[in-house]
Order: structure tokens, then sequence, then C-alpha cells
């Protein structure tokens, strides 16, 4: 069985590490799209055609599971994926971490793109697991985009704007964009020791693995990973290249 993995760029890498990690034998499918990304900006319907039009495409190129490692895309266009994949593809989302870090925290910042950061699903998931600790939101400008072109004096200066806008006495961050802790090292050392990160990969791993058990089909596979960008730039990613995993496929949309 074939899972596909659809983000605008390398925010789908911690997930797919960790479903790697936790099922080395999976047939893994990365759909990057390098000549629409970023997607933080955009405008929601916009998002919406493109992420539908990447699972459908993944589909008919064979997966039977779509994992959306990316908030902007699950805060905008999870219920239409599903929509259009019917009852027999499992689509699991992405939800920033706020549970276990109000859990944790009294004051927590929600660090994420301008779209998760203004969305009313982001709104909604505050109101229902605050727990009456602070929540507020952070919007990250450019750094996702900084982090998919290897950008790194990009994302210093994007992280450096986010933590100064971030309440001094907070003490959770979550990392509500999937690119971030491919940079968490660079997060960290702009933040007081105490303040702790928290992000959604393993658990999206995890939720992943149980729907796929759930279907009760023979999943095992041979660890490959396809990976299909959008557009006629047919180059990998620099840091998608170093993704530790079996054959690496590469495959052009036009
Ligand atoms: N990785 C995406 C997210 O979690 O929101 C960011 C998408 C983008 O293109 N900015």
């Amino acid at each position: 069985m074939i899972v596909a993995l659809i983000d605008s760029g390398l925010g789908l890498l911690p997930t797919s590490a960790w479903l790697r990690r936790l099922r080395p034998d999976l047939d893994l499918m990365l759909s990057l799209d390098p000549d629409g990304a970023p997607w933080g900006p955009r405008d929601e319907q916009w998002v919406i055609d493109r992420v539908v039009g990447s699972a459908r495409l993944a589909v008919d190129s064979g997966a039977g599971v779509v994992v959306l490692p990316c908030n902007t895309a699950s805060v905008t266009a999870l219920d239409h994926v599903r929509a259009e994949l019917g009852p027999e593809v499992p689509v699991i989302g992405t939800v920033p971490a706020i549970k276990p870090a109000a859990a944790m925290c009294d004051s927590v910042a929600i660090w994420a793109t301008a779209a998760t950061t203004a969305s009313a699903y982001q709104a909604k998931l505050v109101e229902q697991f605050a727990n009456g600790s602070s929540v507020v939101g952070v919007a990250c400008h450019g750094l996702a985009d900084a982090i998919d072109r290897g950008d790194l004096d990009g994302a210093r200066e994007a992280i450096a704007s986010a933590a100064d806008r971030t309440p001094v006495d907070v003490t959770g961050i979550v990392l509500g964009c999937t690119h971030y802790p491919l940079v968490a090292d660079e997060i960290v050392t702009q933040l007081r020791d105490d303040v702790v990160l928290f992000d959604s990969a393993e658990a999206v791993a995890a939720q992943t693995l149980r729907r796929i058990d759930a279907l009760g089909r023979d999943s095992t596979g041979n660890g490959t990973v396809e990976v299909i960008l959008s557009g006629s730039r047919g180059v990998l990613p620099a840091s998608a290249a170093s993704f530790d995993a079996g054959r690496l496929l590469l495959t052009s949309t036009r």
C-alpha cells in the first residue's frame, strides 16, 4: 500500500521520517509543489484547488492513503480532499499540538503561517484545548519559504521576528507549521532555555498507522519513496535528497 504525503515543500519530511522509523517497509509517495509554494500566504480557494488536485493525482498514481502533513492544507482543504476521494481512501490531516502544550504550560504561543494563524479552525482548537492556559498565535512570515529555499539567514531573520512578537511569559511554543521542526535547533538558540517546543509529526505518523491497520488489508511494502514534484522544475529540493530511505524515484507532473 502506498502512502502519499502532500505538502507545498519540505514540511512533509518530519512526518515521513517518523513513518519510516515506525514502519520501515511502508511505500511512500512524497508530493511537493515547488511551483506553487509557499501555500501560507495564498488565497483559500487556490489552496483548496491545489491540495485537492495533488491528492487526486496521488491516488490516480497508486496511493491508497493520503496524509496532509501540512497545517495550512489541513485547516483549509481537509474536508474538500475527503469529499473528493470518498470513504475508501483514508485522509489524515495535521492539527497543531495545542492540547499537549496547554496541558504542560500556562502560556503558549502557536507559531504558524499567516493562513493557519488567521484560520477559524485554529481559533476553534484554541477554544477547545487551551485548558485555562493563555494561547496566542504568532504568524512567522517567510519562514516556511526560507526553509524550502535552504536560506538559513532568511530563516534566522524570520525566527527572530517571531521571537520578538512572542509574549515574554510564554514557556511552550507549538510548531504549527510542519516546516518548522526542520529548523528547531535555530529556534531553540533564539529562545530562553525554559521554552519547550511541541510538534505533531510523530502523532500524525502514529495516527496514519492506526488508520492503515483499521483497513485490515496487507500494507507490507518495500520501503520505496517516490517523489512527485509540480511543474517543470525537475529539481529535488536539496534537503529532500538527504531523506534516508530506500529507492528514490523522481516524477515530474508536466
Ligand atoms: N508546511 C506547511 C504548514 O504546515 O502550514 C506550510 C505550507 C507553506 O507553504 N507555507
